[in-house]
């Protein structure tokens, strides 16, 4: 005789679920207790949307299901940003919410899940009795699967603790098999790849994953890379690779990518932080966008001609078309454009040096963190002014070493993420680079970096301020009192909460930094408060601003 937890966990592990990030409370006590008996690991979170966002970016990085458990009502109410993050961004996630008994009609945990989940584009279901409760499950896991989406299961208290007495066993589900246009559609893509004086292939989210095929046809059709924010690390290390497409792009990407005849966008969105409000687009260029989503094509820029299909099907289809004509072309990659893309990355960017003896500029900063700390890491970052800085300059080794939670545009989950990262990789080191507003918001999981024992320095851009708005608002000479702040000691809370702290004012200051990567390996945790000039402006977001 088993419980409805009981045999929902045992399913959930039998479906290859490892890991449940989660907070516990009495609505999901039993379940995250079977979830450990059946095996998978529980990696406890200090709030909810912490514990949510974990999930996502452990799902980013290693390409499994998130899972996280909730207590009802509140519980799923605090992890509501990050589970609409992880929707936007079509994470598969499950979120195990327990629920009040559909009885309880005036339990102070009693919310609507259901319509809250579908308020945020995740899907709702609900494990209802226990004779359905495998099957409620397995449908909530393949949907997050094969839809690519969000899953909140309401998990009725009074359901869970019921008790199951025929146990079926969980339907196998076949491999789908990937959607690929047809024969005639690729030829015509092949035949507009081949005909590009100035092919550019965008790669996005649906990208990550097909480095090599991609690389075959940009070796195939001459076209140069890039990369959308959250398929950065994608190209890394290529000669013919751009970088990031959009704000990021520096100063020669951003020539290159507006020259282009031809963009084939990937699983790329085309949206206006990744063309840089179209300006990235040359007018006259044939857009082409992938995309297993047909609403997506389109949805953002002129399109020219879309296509539906899985990015790695398409793309290995086009490489096989272009291969069976034993045909290909040099078009952009020359060697003078080979050293137009070297000189020109954003590491040698030349820029005037803004800081003082007691403020660093951000720039330098990031270019010191970028050699200081170990090739092999996980970049996560929070939103805020200061982002571009860290996705510029931060090399990271491949797509799964950088995680960009972006898509609500949301300020503090960047400490999360850089968690579930941790979690998920633990042979790299963890970079989270956060705004000191985006550190504050986030606070309550720093105590989760120490308690876990991750491997990650904390990078606070201390600016004493919310500088996207201080800059937003300052040129127009609006009143920016209550965007700024006093300053906060952040190494003095990291080391309150067990972790190592420093502070950084000048360049000299990082050598504490320098001496724990060689001397300890970058072992444990460290926070890095470093005091930024607040008044270097970050090109990124004064062209952000332009383009409203
Ligand atoms: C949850 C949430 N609240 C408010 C905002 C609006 N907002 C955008 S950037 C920003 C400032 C963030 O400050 P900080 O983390 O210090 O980064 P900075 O901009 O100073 O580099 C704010 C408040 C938001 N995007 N998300
Ligand atoms: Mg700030």
């Amino acid at each position: 005789m088993a419980t409805v937890a009981q045999v929902v966990a045992r399913t959930l592990t039998g479906l290859g679920v490892r890991r449940v990030f989660g907070l516990v409370g009495s609505g999901n006590f039993d379940l995250s207790n079977a979830l450990v008996a059946a095996g998978a690991s529980f990696v406890a979170a200090r709030h909810e949307t912490g514990a949510a966002t974990m999930a996502d970016a452990y799902a980013r990085v290693t390409g499994e299901v998130g899972v996280v458990t909730l207590h009802p009502g509140c519980g799923l109410t605090n992890a509501v940003t990050g589970i609409t993050e992880a929707a936007k961004s079509r994470t598969p996630l499950l979120v195990l919410a327990g629920d009040t008994a559909a009885a309880a009609v005036r339990s102070n945990f009693r919310i609507d899940q259901d319509a809250l989940a579908g308020s945020v584009g995740a899907v709702a279901e609900r494990v209802h009795g226990p004779m359905s409760a495998i099957a409620d499950i397995a449908r909530a896991h393949r949907r997050a699967v094969a839809e690519r989406r969000t899953v909140v299961v309401s998990l009725p208290m009074d359901v869970q603790a019921a008790t199951v007495t025929e146990q079926g066993d969980v339907p196998a589900l076949p491999e789908l098999a990937r959607p690929r246009p047809g024969d005639p559609t690729v030829g015509q893509l092949a035949d507009l790849l081949l005909a590009a004086e100035r092919p550019v292939l965008i790669a996005g989210r649906g990208a990550r994953g097909q480095r090599a095929t991609l690389e075959r046809l940009g070796e195939l059709t001459g076209a140069l890379l890039a990369t959308t924010a959250v398929a950065h690390g994608l190209f890394a290390g290529s000669p013919w690779s751009v970088g990031i497409s959009g704000g990021f792009a520096s100063p020669v990407a951003a020539e290159l990518l507006a020259e282009a005849d031809l963009v084939l966008a990937l699983g790329a969105g085309l949206n206006m932080w990744s063309t840089r409000h179209g300006r990235l687009l040359g007018g006259t260029a044939t857009v082409v966008q992938v995309d297993l989503d047909p609403t997506a094509i389109g949805a953002h820029s002129r399109v020219d001609v879309g296509i539906v299909g899985d990015v790695g099907e398409t793309a290995a289809a086009l490489v096989a078309a272009i291969e069976r004509r034993e045909e290909s072309r040099a078009a952009r990659r020359t060697p003078a454009v080979a050293a137009q893309i070297e000189a020109g990355a954003w590491s040698r960017v030349a820029y005037g040096d803004t800081g003082s003896a007691t403020e660093i500029d951000p720039r330098t900063l990031t270019i010191a963190l970028d050699e200081i700390l170990p090739v092999e890491r996980t970049v996560a970052i929070d939103s805020g002014h200061f982002m571009g800085w860290p996705a510029s300059y931060l090399s990271v080794p491949d797509e799964a070493g950088f995680v960009f939670t972006q898509a609500f545009q949301c300020v503090g989950l960047g400490l999360a993420t850089a968690i579930g990262a941790a979690v998920a990789r633990p042979d790299r080191l963890t970079v989270a680079a956060l705004g000191d507003g985006g550190a504050l918001m986030g606070l309550a999981d720093l105590e989760t970096v120490a308690r876990l024992g991750l491997r990650m320095v904390v990078v606070v851009y201390n600016d004493r301020a919310y500088g996207a708005e201080v800059h937003h608002f300052g040129p127009s000479g609006k009143p920016l009192e209550l965007v700024r702040f006093p300053d906060t000691d952040f190494a003095a809370l990291g080391r309150a909460v067990g972790l190592d702290g420093i502070t950084v004012r000048t360049r000299g200051d990082l050598k504490q930094l320098a001496d724990w990567v060689d001397h300890h390996g970058a072992r444990g945790g460290m926070v890095v408060d470093a005091k930024i000039v607040p008044s270097t402006v970050a090109e990124w977001l004064e062209e952000a601003f332009r383009g409203h």
